[in-house]
């Protein structure tokens, strides 16, 4: 059920054989890595949430933007690592925040600095993957996204469909209900209720959790279906320790009471951190790589397919009506720019031209080792 547990949620290998597996036991002694990204409006407790997931303070250095900067603001990308211990199985986390979203006047396709981000993660992997030092390579590729939704709209805004849709082809989307102690219980309920139906009528394609095998015992699908209906998240952060009933907890102190972050009875925050770095890490980090990586792979092939041809087709023909260019700068004069295009080209194409003999070459070896 948890990093060291033995559910596999999705048929794959459980834990304890995965421990015996090379790759895997290499994992445990090196320990896990996993991205995750939280996005949505700013001002809706981001990076508060981050930083009571992980109790660290991630946030210690940042400034204050002045009035001109807010409205000038486009979506700014930051990327924290934390190293913490589950079990004694080391993680290292990396977190990446999308801090002004929702704050500059003009919101058109603010979306896309953030698919822009995860597409470089997918490129560089593909880079990495494809070129010829194939041993260490940094996965940066971003595993999960937390969408914070806001507790004082009437379910989705139009700018959370259009943001949500835009990623869920690329990353897993988990969506959560923003500052939860602002709603009542049954506001809780509602909103969440409404929120889910209206992910199903956009065709919103969020991380779809796993369905659990019809002989697990009672317990096990008990707490799977609430997981189910748990979405989305609703959350509370806090950076502040208070007192409540004698004990020290991460709260969140008002007037008229204690809020408390990790008290099941107040939010889904301890169900969101289990579900995230104990019992679904292992399928967030599957489904990245072999639904949202593989896509972007599959389609940069393609892509890359489609213009060698293309370009072979177009040197072929130049070649038999023998009117080809005079590429190379000769000694008698500088290079013009349209020369100096053509050279760059067909050099991108010889480096494309090799990326995919290296690919295919490694997708026939890899399948002659099964
Ligand atoms: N009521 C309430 N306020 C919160 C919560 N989380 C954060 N805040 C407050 O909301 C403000 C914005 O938080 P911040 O984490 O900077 O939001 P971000 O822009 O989404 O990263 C701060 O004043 C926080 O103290 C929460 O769960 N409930
Ligand atoms: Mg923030």
């Amino acid at each position: 059920m948890d990093l060291l547990g033995n559910l596999s949620p999705r048929g794959q290998m459980c834990f304890t054989e995965k421990l015996f597996h090379p790759v895997h036991r290499k994992s445990v002694k090196k320990g896990f890595d996993f991205t995750l990204m939280v996005a949505g409006e700013s001002g809706l407790g981001k990076s508060t949430l981050v930083n009571s997931l992980f109790l660290t303070d991630l946030y210690k250095d940042r400034k204050l933007l002045n009035a001109e900067e807010r409205i000038m603001q486009t979506v700014e990308i930051t990327k924290h690592t934390v190293d913490i211990e589950e079990k004694g199985v080391k993680l290292k986390l990396t977190i990446v925040d999308t801090p002004g979203f929702g704050d500059a006047v003009n919101n058109h396709e603010c979306w896309k600095p953030v698919a822009d981000y995860i597409d470089q993660q997918f490129e560089q992997y593909f880079r990495d993957e494809s070129g010829l030092n194939r041993k260490n390579i940094q996965d940066n590729r971003v595993h999960c996204c937390l969408y914070f939704i806001s507790p004082f709209g009437h379910g989705l805004r139009p700018l959370d469909v259009e943001f949500m849709k835009a990623l869920h082809e690329k990353v897993n989307i988990v969506p959560v209900l923003a500052k939860a102690d602002t709603l009542t219980p049954t506001e809780v309920k509602r909103k969440k209720i409404k929120i889910r139906e209206e992910i199903e009528q956009y065709g919103i394609k969020i991380y779809q959790f796993p369905d659990c095998d019809s002989d697990e015992d009672e317990d096990f699908k008990k707490q799977d279906y609430e997981l189910k209906e748990s979405i989305p998240f609703a959350v509370i952060g806090s950076n502040t320790v208070v007192e409540a009933k004698g004990k020290r907890v991460r709260g969140r102190l008002y007037p008229w009471g204690i809020v408390e972050v990790e008290n099941s009875a107040h939010c889904d925050f301890v169900k969101l951190r289990n579900m995230l770095v104990r019992s679904h890490m292992q399928d967030l980090k599957d489904v990245t790589r072999e639904c949202h990586y593989e896509n972007y792979r599959a389609h940069c092939i393609q892509s890359m397919t489609r213009m060698v041809v293309k370009e072979r087709n177009r040197n072929k023909l130049t070649r038999e009506s023998g009117t080809d260019f005079p590429i190379p700068a000769g000694p008698t004069g500088p290079e013009s720019e349209t020369e100096k295009l053509i050279r760059e080209k067909d050099e991108e194409l010889r480096r494309m031209q090799e990326m995919l003999t290296r690919i295919q070459n490694n997708m026939s070896s890899q399948n002659e080792a099964f």
